[in-house]
């Protein structure tokens, strides 16, 4: 296990590295190229830059996320396989940079969604929010406007505003694509690109839905269990896997984590943990939370024992943390609470290795 640390660079991000080189365990950066536009290809140089920064800050850069996937691909437009094209290359360069990890993701339109991005919890931190009403009466360019002023003046990642600036063309672009369609889409997709990630020795890792349900009738198949097992079949190589995101999937209580990580782990198709609580109010209303053991729904001891358990080599990271100690940053990706989590994980790492008698990895 690498316990790594999301990070968006020296122009979109209030942390520095040297801060994030001080977290006990922290090895690895998971970052990404965010000023390229969605579907151009990333040049070689601009990844090395990129790496040879993060390596002066006594990190390594095995892991991306996201090269973000363009809408023409998920609609399945005929300029996809332009798109298509400009993906293998940015997988090439990439893999020549040194990356071992390509995270992304196959949401519709919007990426992840939250109707608040401060709500204020018992203790006066405050942390991000989903609440399924709010969305069945709001419009989805009032959402996008909530969401890019809720985000204390950072780019929110998957939020691109040159995208989401034809949000009423996309939706009606949209109604002619259900679900079986996306998986047509994804299954065009990977045929494109999954033989070029495994001769250049990449793994690719597709991140679940966020909600893991449908948002504004937008067709959602990254959900559950049984649809990850069908996406990991669409091409069969071990290039084709999974970011396992605790708090994604678990906002669905039928999703059981642990279990799903100890199955797609032991197909050998799990390549990257985001891991984080969630506390569930109701169906379709849960709030972020800190990532202690009791502290929400999910039980990050047995999430931490899974991964353990399979013998996980892969980047593990805290996923999104409440702000506290009054820090101001992009919401979900404060520095302190991010921090705690991660310490928190590798604790229960250590403890979980120091007792369970062999050495894992
Ligand atoms: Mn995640």
């Amino acid at each position: 296990m690498q316990m790594s640390f999301r990070w968006y660079g020296e122009k979109n991000d209030s942390i520095p590295l040297r801060h994030i080189r001080q977290i006990p365990g922290v090895t690895n950066i998971v970052s990404a190229l965010y000023l390229i536009p969605v579907g151009e290809t990333w040049p070689y140089e601009d990844i090395l830059a990129l790496k040879n920064t993060i390596e002066a800050a006594g990190l390594t850069f095995k892991t991306v996320e996201s090269v973000n996937v363009h809408e023409d691909i998920k609609l399945g437009l005929p300029t996809r396989d332009r798109y298509i094209e400009n993906y293998r290359a940015t997988l090439k360069n990439l893999a020549r940079a040194g990356v071992e990890v390509v995270c992304y993701n196959f949401m519709p339109v919007f990426d992840w969604v939250r109707t608040d991005l401060a709500k204020v919890l018992p203790d006066g931190s405050t942390a991000l929010f989903y609440e399924e009403d709010k969305i069945r009466g709001l419009k989805p360019e009032i959402l996008v406007e909530q969401m890019e002023h809720g985000a204390n003046g950072f780019k929110l990642p998957g939020w691109e505003k040159e995208r989401l600036a034809h949000i009423k063309k996309l939706f009606a672009l949209y109604k002619e694509v259900d679900e079986e369609k996306l998986f047509a889409n994804l299954k065009y997709f990977l045929e494109g690109i999954i033989p070029t990630a495994e001769a250049c020795g990449v793994k690719m890792a597709i991140h679940p839905d966020d909600p893991p349900w449908q948002v504004f009738g937008l067709p959602r198949i990254v959900t559950s269990r049984a649809n990850l097992q069908r996406i990991v079949g669409l091409v069969d190589s071990p290039a084709n896997g999974l970011a396992l995101c605790s708090g994604a999937l678990g906002a669905d209580l039928d999703n059981d984590i642990p279990a799903m990580i100890r199955h797609f782990g032991a197909m050998g198709r799990l390549h990257f943990g985001h891991v984080r609580n969630i506390i569930i109010d109701r169906p379709g209303v849960f709030h972020e939370t800190a990532h202690k053991d009791d502290a929400g729904a999910l039980s990050m001891f047995e999430v931490m024992k899974a991964y353990h358990d399979i013998g996980f080599t892969g980047p593990i990271r805290p996923d999104h943390g409440r702000m506290i100690w009054g820090e101001e940053g992009m919401p979900g990706y404060g520095l302190y609470d991010r921090a705690l989590g991660a310490v928190y994980l590798h604790g229960l790492w250590d403890a979980i290795e120091k007792t369970s008698g062999g050495k894992q990895a």
